[in-house]
């Protein structure tokens, strides 16, 4: 692909690949813009809201879901954004990145779930260690299970170890879906239960992507800086073609 290249070999044996730069400035800036804008959308949510089917999950002192926010407006994670925002919208219709995925193995692949994954500056908690596929269902588990799935996370802000990096567990794909995700406590990690031997926090500059397998295991740790970390996060799964 023109300007582009992917290292499909490292991606079948780890579960997960960088892409550096997927986005140019001009689009990561369209994006933090428009992130910042769903932010302002929930300036005053206490609770967990939805507005016009997007979905805002607020980030509460323990980092567990349904409890009230740490502050007003202090968010975990929004669903759907492209529902309202074009540039979230133009993301999820990228060809780009389906032309990425169809080198990692998975045709004609269209989009099932696009969200903003924010970890606020000091009170932004930990994600436990989890697999996507566990989360899918109807007919997007169908065709994920029929043609295969990729899954991609886009850096808005800098990403690393100190604020919350997107952390992998290389090689869990291979190793099936480990039960009761579902019940997890978002406050607990549940490193326990995955091979963590091969476990990594790839730095990330806006605009650089992780590829990942729905199989793998990752999630992140709490940021205990004053940097802010976005991710902007969309899943794929193939098709018939
Ligand atoms: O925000 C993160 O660091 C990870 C989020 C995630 O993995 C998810 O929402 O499924």
């Amino acid at each position: 692909m023109a300007g582009f290249e992917i290292d499909a070999a490292a991606y079948a044996a780890e579960g997960w690949v960088v892409v550096r730069s997927l986005l140019g400035a001009q689009a990561i800036e369209a994006l933090q813009r428009a992130a910042d804008e769903l932010e302002a959308i929930a300036a005053e949510f206490v609770r967990d809201t939805a507005v016009r089917r997007v979905y805002f999950e607020v980030q509460s002192t323990s980092g567990r879901k349904r409890e009230p926010a740490v502050r007003p407006g202090a968010l975990r994670k929004i669903t759907s954004p492209s529902r309202i925002s074009p540039a979230f919208r133009a993301l999820r219709e990228d060809d780009r990145i389906v032309e990425l995925i169809a080198v990692l193995g998975v045709a004609s692949a269209r989009c099932v779930v696009d969200q903003v994954n924010p970890k606020m500056a000091v009170f932004g908690t930990g994600f436990p260690f989890h697999q996507d596929a566990a989360f899918l269902h109807g007919v997007a588990l169908r065709d994920l299970a029929s043609f295969g799935g990729v899954n991609v996370v886009v850096a808005l802000d800098a990403s690393d170890a100190e604020n919350g990096g997107f952390t992998v567990l290389g090689g869990t794909h291979r190793s099936g879906l480990v039960e009761g995700q579902h019940r997890y406590d978002a406050s607990q990690s549940l490193e326990h239960r995955f091979d963590a031997s091969r476990r990594a926090v790839p730095s990330l500059a806006p605009g650089d992507a992780v590829f990942f397998s729905p199989w793998l295991a990752h999630g992140s740790g709490p940021n205990r800086s004053e940097r802010r970390r976005r991710l902007a996060t969309l899943w794929f799964v193939g098709s018939r073609g």
